[in-house]
């Protein structure tokens, strides 16, 4: 058999921190005067914190200096460690241990590829920190996804070439990035959403070992054409 890695994208896939995003991002609006809606906070999911503050300030159409900016940055992350260090275990998102549990039994190793910076915390609280051979989070890449930096160094990581590792991803923007670093990608969520993804799945409940077996045969044919 073939060897397949696999990259998991965390917040919308292993636990759902958009909640938590939420909440601070819209203290940083209330501050600031205008409304910031659950619509809104769609727009900055996969995105990094430093243009996710862009886009809240678009929205709110308020432009500040780059000193504002910096302090709009650490008060907001101050606020969202408030939710994070009262996590645990049980806010893993439906299916994802027993797909952790799938690609064990199957021998498939696998790595994070956030773009948080709070990932490493954020798996540790629910416990899932150990089991990742890697971690790749807002704090090793210079590209933010779409860029496909992220999942090319977890292929690293992996040690296998991209055609061979998978990501699971909830964002358009982690799609693109897999679809650019040539992985096979599948999308979380909304279908019509994450319509570039090579396969979709409403959650990670949905992902049968089957499937996975599939993929292993999927990257053969790929290796001989
Ligand atoms: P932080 P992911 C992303 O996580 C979130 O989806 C996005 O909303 C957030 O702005 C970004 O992490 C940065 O997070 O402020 O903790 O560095 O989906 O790439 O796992
Ligand atoms: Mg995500």
């Amino acid at each position: 058999m073939n060897k397949i890695g696999v990259i998991f994208d965390l917040d919308g896939v292993i636990v759902d921190t958009a909640k938590y995003h939420f909440l601070a991002w819209k203290g940083v609006a209330n501050h600031l005067g205008f409304e910031f809606t659950e619509a809104h906070n769609e727009l900055l999911k996969g995105v990094s914190r430093v243009r996710s503050l862009e886009i809240l300030l678009d929205i709110g159409k308020v432009k500040l200096s780059e000193a504002k900016k910096q302090e709009f940055l650490i008060s907001k992350n101050e606020e969202y460690l408030k939710y994070i260090t009262k996590m645990g275990p049980e806010e893993i998102l439906p299916g994802a241990s027993k797909l952790l549990d799938t690609l064990d039994e199957l021998g498939i190793q696998y790595v994070l590829g956030s773009a948080s910076k709070n990932a490493p915390l954020i798996l540790r609280q629910v416990n899932l920190y150990e089991r990742f051979i890697g971690i790749v989070d807002g704090n090793s890449v210079s590209k933010a996804k779409p860029d496909p930096e992220v999942f090319l160094i977890g292929a690293k990581k992996l040690n296998l070439k991209p055609e061979h590792c998978v990501v699971f991803e909830d964002a358009i923007a982690g799609i693109d990035a897999a679809n650019t670093a040539h992985m096979i990608s599948i999308g979380i969520g909304d279908k019509q959403t994450l319509s570039n993804a090579d396969f979709n799945f409403k959650n990670l409940t949905e992902i049968t070992s089957d499937f996975i077996k599939s993929l292993i045969k999927k990257t053969q044919t790929i290796k001989q054409k």
